[in-house]
């Protein structure tokens, strides 16, 4: 696959290596171009991106409506702080509303900022509104979670090598099994403010919670009073076959965030969104940041929205998803354990006798695929939704042999 020279892959490598803090352990590749589902790299090899940057590209590379807002956006206002109102964040938040049924949103820019807004918005509203005495706010989160990165968000993860270091940790937080909705029930008390939750882990392995569960503990929520808080950061905007992953059991959370897709692969856009109850809690001042809810994001957004429904990406995930998992199930490859996901949100399970998924990662980069490995054993497949069958079916000629070991490094 890859041209004989790969002297400026290196020489990019070294460079990075060498100016750049050792936080990630990226595949050896140097990307240079990226146009819908493809991207090139420095030496002119071509490569189907299969992770859509953790689903922040559902709309794929260089969406040409959404190219066409962001020029003429950049080209007129790109910033105001919020010390001035400006002509796009307005209508961003109420098309935003208006697609999701909420009330009122709070626009930010990256996941963790809008993980955050979610927090203080539950824990604020548990003091004034539910009567929980001051400080003694507790969220409920789950095994496997991944909120973002910073100190108070991995306060409450349970990945040991996202807090090693990193303390001292926010309190407030009760984990409880991913999935099991009695465990829920019983860690409720008086003191709840919020139940965090994705309604697929990204992060925690393309994890599905069983069938109900999201209706069980909606139920739950509702019963107890205590805000059902959707992280919707990578399972949103049509990732798993849905508009919301939480559509799949017609679950309507109290706070619903997203992130990611929302920005169009362009430009960083969050926001939480949520009802009158929860929202107003908000005063001037007690919340905000330099470039939440500015013009150029704010445009990108509405266009990146617009996309999402009028190209039916959902649908499109929906149809391609199913048949995809179908087409990895029927490779029936003695290394895979199992295949799991919804959508175009999936993950193959390698057994731990073939060892880790990365050697499949690097030998699917050998014949011209992207895709990343998450905890270990899972290799991930989440493509750009404008993706089509033909393509999907050209990527299953290059994954079916490797996932029999062909190139693999056992
Ligand atoms: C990394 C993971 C994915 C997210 C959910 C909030 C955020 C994320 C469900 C925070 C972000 C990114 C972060 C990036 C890699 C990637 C990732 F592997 F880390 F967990 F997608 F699975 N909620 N996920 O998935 O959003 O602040 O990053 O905009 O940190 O390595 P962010």
């Amino acid at each position: 696959m890859k041209k004989d020279s790969d002297f400026r892959t290196q020489a990019f490598i070294e460079e990075t290596e060498r100016w750049s803090a050792h936080n990630y352990k990226p595949l050896p590749v140097v990307l240079e171009r990226g146009e819908g589902v493809w991207v090139w790299d420095v030496e002119g090899n071509r490569y189907l991106d299969m992770l859509a940057a953790y689903s922040a590209l559902n709309q794929g590379h260089g969406h040409p409506r959404i190219l066409e807002v962001a020029h003429e956006q950049l080209e007129r206002l790109t910033l105001t702080s919020r010390a001035f109102h400006n002509d796009q964040m307005g209508p961003f938040l109420a098309e935003l509303c208006q697609a999701t049924g909420f009330e009122k949103a709070l626009p930010m820019n990256t996941g963790a900022e809008a993980v955050e807004t979610a927090i203080k918005m539950v824990r604020k509203w548990g003091y004034e509104v539910k009567g929980v005495p001051e400080n003694q706010g507790e969220i409920i989160v789950c095994e496997g979670n991944f909120a973002g990165r910073t100190t108070t968000i991995v306060s409450f993860s349970s990945e040991a090598q996202y807090r090693e270091g990193f303390g001292p940790f926010t309190p407030g937080f009760r984990t409880v099994p991913y999935g099991d909705a009695a465990a829920f029930e019983e860690a409720v008390n008086e003191n709840t403010v919020g139940f965090l939750i994705e309604p697929i882990q990204g992060e925690g392995g393309v994890r599905v919670p069983p069938d109900g569960y999201l209706r069980e503990t909606r139920e739950i929520c509702t019963r107890e009073n205590v805000p059902f808080v959707a992280d919707e950061i990578q399972t949103g905007l049509g990732r798993t076959g849905r508009l919301f992953c939480c559509d799949w059991e017609e679950v309507r959370p109290d706070v619903l965030i997203v992130g990611k897709a929302l920005g169009g692969g362009v430009y960083p856009v969050s926001a939480t969104i949520a009802d009158h109850e929860y929202m107003d809690v908000f005063q001037p001042g007690d919340h905000g940041s330099t470039f939440g809810g500015n013009p150029l994001g704010a445009a990108i957004a509405r266009q990146a929205l617009k996309v999402t429904l009028e190209e039916e990406l959902p649908q499109r995930s929906a149809e391609l998803g199913a048949w995809f998992m179908e087409e990895l199930q029927a490779l029936e490859s003695p290394h895979v354990d199992h295949v799991r996901g919804k959508g175009l949100m999936v993950g193959v399970v390698i057994k731990e006798t073939s060892g880790p998924a990365r050697p499949f990662c690097e030998a699917l980069m050998r014949r011209g695929i992207l895709a990343k490995e998450t905890q270990e054993q899972v290799v991930r497949f989440a493509p750009p939704l404008v993706i089509d069958k033909d393509l999907l079916a050209e990527a299953l000629e290059e994954i079916g042999p490797v996932l029999r070991g062909d190139g693999v490094e056992l």
